[in-house]
Formats: structure tokens, C-alpha cells, sequence
């Protein structure tokens, strides 16, 4: 507004600023500022919070601005006496009021007359008139953005690396850094001063093999190579808004403007895995191990005692000599070394690619003593290390399987490679049975304090002040208020069936009205089947953990007689498909409320899968699954399924596949492996049933009868898809937006869960102007149980609730 009005100021009186541009005869006081031609950026003055200083900056021109780059970082100005300028020998500067320069662009000088113009890209030129060549970019002088079109590199001209602001009311160089590193193969790395903090694994030509859920279809990243054969990162999201930043503390983060608010599409390190050598040399680190550090298979702690007291940095040393080290055999231990296989590994550091095939990285390996461990991946080939192997993890999915070396002898004892995965397994259950026995034991005695407390409290008190606390994983879960029977009893005018709302995932669902006039609903559990409770404990410690918008809330509980109910807040419209699957309702929801409604169940995914503490897998996403509220904003709801990920089953597998047919993804319903992109594909189905307005609950069908998914992909194949759309919502305006919709689903119910898009991904591409959306591949909608699926025992009904299959094992 200001700097418009300015504008219009400055016009009036003749001398019209060309706004994107600094000259020698027209600089710019604090105050002021000048925009870039397509008004996406913008140069001018700002004061970070919690600071005095002024300091000259770069940042996206919205209301919610993000500072991209900042000039002056190291001598603010501290008062708005300021002005930048271009000097007499031609170099871009900051000064103060006493005109002492504080910054300058200190290009060797000319004397040449220049220019500064603010590109729409949000760089900085400084152009020398003479000639128009460009003299100085501030791509090239980075502080701790990375926008597209610029190239993160090893810190040499042209391929900077970022560094951190000190804090985040201090704008001067902090002790972070991020940049590329490696030749042959390389890797991302934020370093601590000049430690590595974190690292991302080797570069693979299309993802970086240490990252899970960087998908193989992402052609959004890329690593390429300058003349001087130097790598360099750079990234391509189209018009979005979006950036990488290093925050003070540390945090590589990509962040996008959604709605108005920047959003943390990713970040890392997300957990103390994620950070460097956590378990030392020869250690391996999983986030959801307790203690998160083992040694790898073939090696025993350098000191158990600090090792146990949870000092890692030690890390772990051979428990037997490898054959190719001792000097004389001695009998029966002459046989030659072989190698353990791990699962889903981040790769150690320091990795050297070898141009051989698997076979032969195999007998290499063997054939060299100093080599410690092989593994070969698509793209890169054979690796092989030789020395100390750090920072390696156990990865919730993706990664790689890496092979350790060890001596003969280790490898036929218990201790192999899957005796320690079971172990880590073994150790999580125990972690999760352990904290539900705490619940149950607590809710024993709570038990018992109620009825004590029943005999002297009055008929009004409804709420008791008592709140459950659960322990998981040393995190301590929000306090939940307990409601007593009475109270949910009036509430709900005795459980009578006119109040029944529906089913929910356990047990029926009733609408109550508590003292205060504030509506409910209470899911009852009254029929203690395992399963049940199993279900009722999980949403209990699952949802108690969570808020957000986009998530019903959970309002309390109640554990007395035999009873166990949770309650919620009231969500007076209903599920989703009350609404998109009624012929009358339909036209309710018209494109604008789906398009809320889409991104609202997407903000929510992606709060699950990234945002909260734990990452969690919702596993039951589904049109009834999803509340609507007075404004029918989305809520999703049901979490009895959920799994907090990695916690419970073997690399996110379960021999109890339970879920909706019709939402749930092949790999999950054939083989019980669930990931993020599980969901992703569950979150297809929906986005695929929105705008098309009909249900398809069912992937078994009749030999000549096509699906929901077939029938879009067959339509879009045909160019033909906008015959999907929903004759009630149909908007001639809004059909390019309403096909994007449809591509995306596309590509979230693809047959192969590495080919699905993450959340964040999707929600990029289905709010911002991505040009390219990959092709979708086959989606998969006729994979059925054949005959060769005799393992599983099915348990299917008809109806639209959850099914269960148990693994015939
Ligand atoms: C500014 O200071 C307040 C109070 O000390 C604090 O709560 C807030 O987080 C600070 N903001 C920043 C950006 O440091
Ligand atoms: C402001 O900075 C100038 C130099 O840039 C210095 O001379 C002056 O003392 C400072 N004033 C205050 C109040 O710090
Ligand atoms: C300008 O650059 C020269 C070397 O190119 C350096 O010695 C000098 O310190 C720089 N001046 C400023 C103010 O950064
Ligand atoms: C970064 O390194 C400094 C010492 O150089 C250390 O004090 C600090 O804790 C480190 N920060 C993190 C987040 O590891
Ligand atoms: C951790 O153990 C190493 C040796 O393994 C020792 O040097 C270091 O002092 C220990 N650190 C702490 C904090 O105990
Ligand atoms: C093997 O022999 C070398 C010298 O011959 C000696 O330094 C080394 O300690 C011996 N290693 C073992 C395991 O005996
Ligand atoms: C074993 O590998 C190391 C590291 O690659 C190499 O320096 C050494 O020459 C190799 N030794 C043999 C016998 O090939
Ligand atoms: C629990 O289920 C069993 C069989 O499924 C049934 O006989 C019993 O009445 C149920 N109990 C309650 C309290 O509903
Ligand atoms: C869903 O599947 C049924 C068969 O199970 C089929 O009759 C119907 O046409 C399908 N609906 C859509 C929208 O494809
Ligand atoms: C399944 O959904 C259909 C359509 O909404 C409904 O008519 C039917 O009653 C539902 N079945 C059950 C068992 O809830
Ligand atoms: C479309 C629709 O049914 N909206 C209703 C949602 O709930 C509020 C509150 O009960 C009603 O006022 C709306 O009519």
C-alpha cells in the first residue's frame, strides 16, 4: 500500500521510479522499496523480530513475507536514516545516515556506470551499462535461502552454499551451513561450524538414497554438473512459492506459501537419527529402536559401559577377526567371511562407487580386506566401503540393503541380519504392551478413585478432574479429561437409540448435550472384545497426541464398569459421503466447499504424516471417515486404526490387514506393507470420489465391470476426463483446475507406492500452478486376491465397514 501510494507520489511529481530498479541517480531510503516486474519479490528495509537493528533485504512481496536474502547481515543500521544506493565506482552499497557504507556488492570497480534490478526470479542484478553484463547477483552471494534457479553447491563461485542466520532476530552468519559435497557421489550436508550435522546419502541421478519418501517419479530435485565437473543442487516447482531455508537452529526446510501461511513441506534432520554419527562408527540408529543405537550385526559396543549409559559416540568394534586379518588359521576358523544383509539402510558415509555388477561388487568386496561392507543401488551401482562405516540407519522404508562384512563364524548364529531386525521389532511391541499395560493399570485405579469419589461427589460434577497421562517413547501424551458414565449417560439421554449417530471404527456413536449445553458425541465400547479395546486404547493414545483443524478433537473419556467411551466434539453435518454420494446433498457441496474440503483432509495428512511429533499412518481414510462441521470444513476422524509409524510392525508390515477395501492400496491389502503411501493412495480414491460425485468402495468386481479408478483412468487415457466430472458441480471456469484434480488422484493411486506422490507433494501440486505433473502410470484398481494369495484368510462382508483379513500364519 505504502509503497504504492509513493509510487503514485513520486509520478505525480515526474520523477516515475522504474520500480524494479536501483541507478546511480535513483536510490532508495528506508521506507521504501522497489518490486520486482512481476511484483513477486521485493527489495526494501526490515527488522527481524526481537531486534533493533534495519537491515536490507530480499523478500516474497505478500502479506506474510518471508525474508529471502539480506544484504547488510553482519552491520545493521540502527535507525531508518538508511538508503541503498550505487556508489561512483559502480558497486551496489548499503549506508547509513552519516553515509558510511555498512555493505557493498565490493566488485573490483570500474568507475562504469550501473544498475540494480530486482528480478522476478528474486535476484538481485547488478548490471554494468556499458556492456549490460551482469558485474554481481545476489544468487551467487546466498544467505540462507535457496530459491529455484539457483545452484547450491561446494561453496565455490557460483555454486554457494548457505549459511544460517545466528538466530532468528539475528540476521549475521550463524554456525550452520548447507551445502553439496562429493564428486562421484553426492550428498547434501548441513555441517555444525565445520562438523556434518546431516547428511542426505549418495545422489542416485534421481533421488538421494538416505532420504525415504524422496519417490524416484520426482523430477522436482536434481543434481547436475558445472563446466569444471563441480555438482550442484538446484529445484524446479514452477510458479509455487516455495523455498529451501536453513533455520538458525540447524533445519534444512522446504517451505511454501499455502493459503497465505508459509507451510514446512519438509524439513530435516527430523530425528536424533537424522543427525550425524549418532551411534559412531559401526553403529546403527532407528528413531524407533529403544535405545535407538545397536552396534551392526558382527560388532559389540567399544564400551558397554558408556554404551549403555547411553554415550554412542564410542561407537563399535569387530567381535571376531575376519578371516582375511588373522595371520595363521587356526582350526575350523579358516573359512572365509561373508556378509550380513540389512534392510532399508541409509547407507554409511563415505561411500565409493565401483563401475562393477552386483556380482562382482560381492566377490571385489570378499577379495579385499579393508572392505567392510557392499551394496548396490539402481542408478549408482556398486558402493563399497572400506575404513569405519558411520551414520548408517534403519530407514522406515526405501533405502537400501546393505551388506556387512563379518567373519565366518558370525554368520550362522542368531545374530544375523533378520535375528536383528526381529529384535528391534520384538523390542517395540514390547514398548507399546508395556505402555498399555501403564494405561490399563492407571485406568485400573482410576477405576477404583471413581467410585470412591461417586459416593461423595454431587449429581453436578461431570467432569472429573482427573486426567490420564500415558508414556510412550519417553513422550509424555497430553492430559485427557475423564467423564464420568452419569454424566455421558444424561448426556446422551441413556445411550437411546434415537441419539445414535452411526458406527464408528469400535462400537455405535451417539449425539449428547452435556450440562453446559456443549454438544457431543461418544463413541461407545461396550463389548470388550480384544480387538476393541486394541482399537480403543489406539485412538486413545494416538488422537490424544494430535491438534489440528483438520482432525476432530477429542474431548475426554471415560474407563468405569465395563464401559469404555471416548468423546468428542459434535460435528453437526455429518460424514462426507452423507453429502457426495445423495443425489439431493450433492449439489450442497458445490466446487469451491470440495476444493476446502480436499485441501483440508491434505493439511491434515500431511500434519500426520510430517507435522506432528509422531508420524502417523491413518490407515482408514475413507468418505465416512471424514466429518463435516457447521462451515462442512473437513474433520477426519477415526483414528482406531492408526499406526504411529515404525513403532509397531516389521519395516511397517502387519499380518493383520485391516482397512477399506476400495481405499486401501494393493501392497498394503495383498501384503500388509503400509506406508505414507498407503494413505496417499486412500487419499486418491477420495480426491477420485469428490469430484466425480459417485462411490466405488469395492476393487471386486465383476470381470467386466470396471472400478472408480479404472473408469477414470480409461476416461483420462481417452482425453476424455472431464466426462468424470460431477454433473452437479460442473463449472466450465473451473475445468482446468477439476482435470489437475483428477491427474493428481491419478497419480496417487498408482499400482507402486514408490510412484505415488507424498502428501506434500500432492498438495503442491494440487494448490499451486505445478506445470508438469508427471504422467500417472496404471493405477491399481484390478488387483484382486487370486488363487496364489492362499496365505490369507479374507473376512470380508459386504457392508461399507472395516474389514479384517488375518494372515493365515
Ligand atoms: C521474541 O521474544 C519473545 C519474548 O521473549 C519470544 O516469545 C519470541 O519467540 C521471540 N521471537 C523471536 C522470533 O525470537
Ligand atoms: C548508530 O550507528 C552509528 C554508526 O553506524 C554510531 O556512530 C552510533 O553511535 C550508533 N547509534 C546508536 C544509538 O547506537
Ligand atoms: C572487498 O573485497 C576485497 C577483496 O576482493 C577484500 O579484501 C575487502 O575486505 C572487501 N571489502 C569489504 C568491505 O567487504
Ligand atoms: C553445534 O556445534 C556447537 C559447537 O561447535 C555445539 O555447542 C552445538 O551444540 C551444536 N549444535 C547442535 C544442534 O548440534
Ligand atoms: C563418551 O564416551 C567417550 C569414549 O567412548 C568418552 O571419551 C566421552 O567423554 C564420553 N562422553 C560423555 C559425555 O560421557
Ligand atoms: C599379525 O602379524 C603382525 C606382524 O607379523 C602383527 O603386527 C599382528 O599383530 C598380528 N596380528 C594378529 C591378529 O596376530
Ligand atoms: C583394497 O581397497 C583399498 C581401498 O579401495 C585400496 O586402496 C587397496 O589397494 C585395495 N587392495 C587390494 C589388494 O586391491
Ligand atoms: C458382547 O458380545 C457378545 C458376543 O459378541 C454378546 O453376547 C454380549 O451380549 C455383548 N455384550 C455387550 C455388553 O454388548
Ligand atoms: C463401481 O463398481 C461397480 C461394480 O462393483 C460398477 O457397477 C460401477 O459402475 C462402478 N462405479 C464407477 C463410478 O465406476
Ligand atoms: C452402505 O452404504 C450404503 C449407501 O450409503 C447404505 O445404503 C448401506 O446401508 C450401507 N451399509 C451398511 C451396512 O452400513
Ligand atoms: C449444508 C448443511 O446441511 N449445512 C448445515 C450444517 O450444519 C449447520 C448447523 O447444524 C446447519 O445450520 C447447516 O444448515
Amino acid at each position: 500500500m505504502k509503497e504504492s501510494f509513493l509510487l503514485l507520489l513520486a509520478c505525480c511529481f515526474g520523477v516515475c521510479i522504474a520500480t524494479d530498479t536501483i541507478t546511480i541517480t535513483q536510490s532508495i531510503q528506508d521506507s521504501e522499496t522497489i518490486v520486482s516486474s512481476g511484483k513477486k519479490f521485493k527489495l526494501g528495509f526490515f527488522t527481524p523480530e526481537n531486534s533493533s537493528g534495519r537491515y536490507v533485504g530480499i523478500m516474497y512481496n505478500v502479506p506474510k513475507t518471508a525474508i529471502i536474502w539480506v544484504a547488510n547481515r553482519e552491520r545493521p543500521l540502527n535507525d531508518s536514516t538508511g538508503t541503498v544506493a550505487i556508489l561512483e565506482d559502480g558497486n551496489l552499497a548499503v549506508l547509513n545516515g552519516m553515509k558510511e557504507i555498512l555493505w557493498s556488492t565490493n566488485v573490483s570497480s570500474s568507475l562504469a556506470t550501473s544498475s540494480a534490478q530486482l528480478l522476478d526470479t528474486g535476484n538481485l542484478v547488478l548490471k554494468d551499462e556499458s556492456n549490460g553484463k551482469n558485474k554481481w547477483e545476489s544468487f551467487e552471494h546466498p544467505t540462507d535461502s535457496l530459491l529455484q534457479n539457483m545452484k547450491l553447491g561446494a561453496g565455490t563461485s557460483g555454486l554457494s552454499q548457505l549459511t544460517s542466520w545466528r538466530s532468528p532476530s539475528d540476521p549475521s552468519v550463524g554456525t550452520f551451513s548447507v551445502g553439496l559435497s562429493g564428486n562421484q557421489l553426492p550428498q547434501l550436508f548441513i555441517w555444525n561450524n565445520s562438523s556434518p550435522y546431516w547428511r542426505s546419502g549418495p545422489w542416485s541421478g534421481t533421488i538421494f538414497i538416505g532420504m525415504p519418501g524422496m519417490s524416484s517419479y520426482d523430477t522436482r530435485v536434481d543434481v547436475s554438473k558445472d563446466s569444471s565437473g563441480s555438482p550442484y543442487f538446484t529445484y524446479h516447482y514452477g510458479n509455487a512459492m516455495i523455498y529451501f531455508m536453513l533455520s538458525s537452529s540447524g533445519n534444512m526446510q522446504l517451505r511454501a506459501l499455502l493459503n497465505g501461511d508459509w507451510t514446512n513441506y519438509w524439513s530435516g534432520p527430523e530425528n536424533q537419527c537424522d543427525v550425524y554419527g549418532k551411534c559412531g562408527p559401526f553403529g546403527s540408529c532407528n528413531p524407533h529402536g529403544s535405545p535407538i543405537c545397536t552396534c551392526l550385526p558382527g560388532f559389540k559396543p567399544r564400551d558397554t559401559k558408556e554404551w549403555n549409559l547411553g554415550n554412542w559416540t564410542g561407537g563399535c568394534l569387530r567381535k571376531q577377526l575376519l578371516q582375511c586379518e588373522r595371520n595363521q588359521s587356526v582350526s575350523g576358523e579358516d573359512k572365509q567371511d561373508g556378509f550380513l544383509k540389512l534392510t532399508y539402510m541409509k547407507v554409511p558415509d563415505f561411500a565409493e562407487p565401483k563401475g562393477i555388477s552386483e556380482e562382482e561388487c560381492l566377490k571385489d568386496c570378499l577379495n579385499n580386506c579393508s572392505c567392510a561392507a557392499y551394496a548396490v543401488y539402481n542408478g549408482i551401482g556398486c558402493m563399497q566401503w572400506n575404513g569405519i562405516l558411520i551414520d548408517s540407519a534403519q530407514l522406515p522404508y526405501d533405502g537400501t540393503n546393505l551388506y556387512i562384512r563379518v567373519a565366518y563364524s558370525e554368520l550362522n548364529t542368531k545374530r544375523g541380519s533378520k535375528a536383528v531386525i526381529a529384535s528391534t521389532v520384538a523390542a517395540a511391541i514390547a514398548l507399546i504392551s508395556f505402555c498399555g499395560c501403564l494405561c490399563w493399570k492407571w485406568m485400573a485405579k482410576q477405576k477404583g478413585k471413581e467410585q470412591q469419589a461417586k459416593v461423595s461427589s454431587t449429581e453436578e460434577v461431570h467432569k472429573v478432574e482427573d486426567m490420564i497421562t500415558v508414556t510412550v517413547d519417553q513422550a509424555k501424551f497430553e492430559e485427557l479429561p475423564l467423564f464420568t458414565y452419569e454424566a455421558l449417560a444424561r448426556a446422551t439421554d441413556n445411550f437411546q437409540s434415537n441419539n445414535k449417530l452411526g458406527k464408528g471404527g469400535f462400537g455405535p456413536v451417539y449425539k449428547g448435550k452435556l450440562l453446559d449445553g456443549q454438544e457431543i458425541a461418544v463413541k461407545r465400547l461396550s463389548n470388550s472384545s480384544t480387538q476393541g479395546i486394541e482399537e480403543f486404547m489406539n485412538e486413545v493414545v494416538v488422537i490424544s497426541k494430535l491438534q489440528h483443524r483438520n482432525l476432530v478433537k477429542l474431548l475426554g473419556c471415560c474407563i468405569e464398569r465395563e464401559e469404555k467411551m471416548l468423546v468428542y466434539e459434535y460435528m453437526p453435518n455429518k460424514s462426507l459421503d452423507a453429502y457426495l454420494f445423495d443425489a439431493n446433498k450433492q449439489k450442497l457441496l458445490d466446487w469451491r466447499r470440495r476444493v476446502i474440503i480436499v485441501e483440508g483432509i491434505g493439511r491434515a495428512l500431511l500434519y500426520l504424516h510430517r507435522d506432528s511429533r509422531l508420524k502417523i499412518i491413518h490407515r482408514d481414510l475413507k468418505a465416512s471417515n471424514i466429518l463435516l462441521d457447521e462451515d462442512l470444513k473437513p474433520k477426519i476422524a477415526d483414528f482406531g486404526l492408526a499406526r504411529i509409524f515404525g513403532g509397531h510392525q516389521d519395516q511397517a508390515n502387519t499380518n493383520r490387514v485391516v482397512g477399506t477395501y476400495g481405499y486401501m492400496a494393493p501392497e498394503y491389502a495383498m501384503k500388509g506393507r503400509f506406508s505414507e503411501k498407503s494413505d496417499v493412495y486412500s487419499f486418491g480414491v477420495l480426491l477420485l470420489e469428490i469430484v466425480s460425485g459417485r462411490r466405488n468402495t469395492s476393487f471386486y468386481n465383476d470381470e467386466n465391470e470396471v472400478s472408480l479408478l479404472g473408469h477414470a483412468w480409461k476416461l483420462w487415457n481417452e482425453n476424455e476426463a472431464t466426462k468424470l466430472i460431477d454433473a452437479a458441480i460442473f463449472d466450465p471456469g473451473a475445468i482446468t483446475e477439476m482435470l489437475r484434480y483428477i491427474h493428481v488422484g491419478l497419480l496417487c493411486v498408482q499400482e507402486f507406492a514408490k510412484d505415488r506422490p507424498d502428501v506434500s507433494a500432492v498438495l503442491l501440486m494440487l494448490t499451486s500452478e505445478i506445470s508438469y505433473l508427471p504422467r500417472p502410470k496404471f493405477p491399481a484398481y484390478t488387483e484382486r486376491l487370486g488363487p496364489s494369495e492362499k496365505s490369507c484368510t479374507g473376512v470380508y462382508s459386504s457392508n461399507n465397514i472395516t474389514l479384517t483379513i488375518v494372515d493365515g500364519r
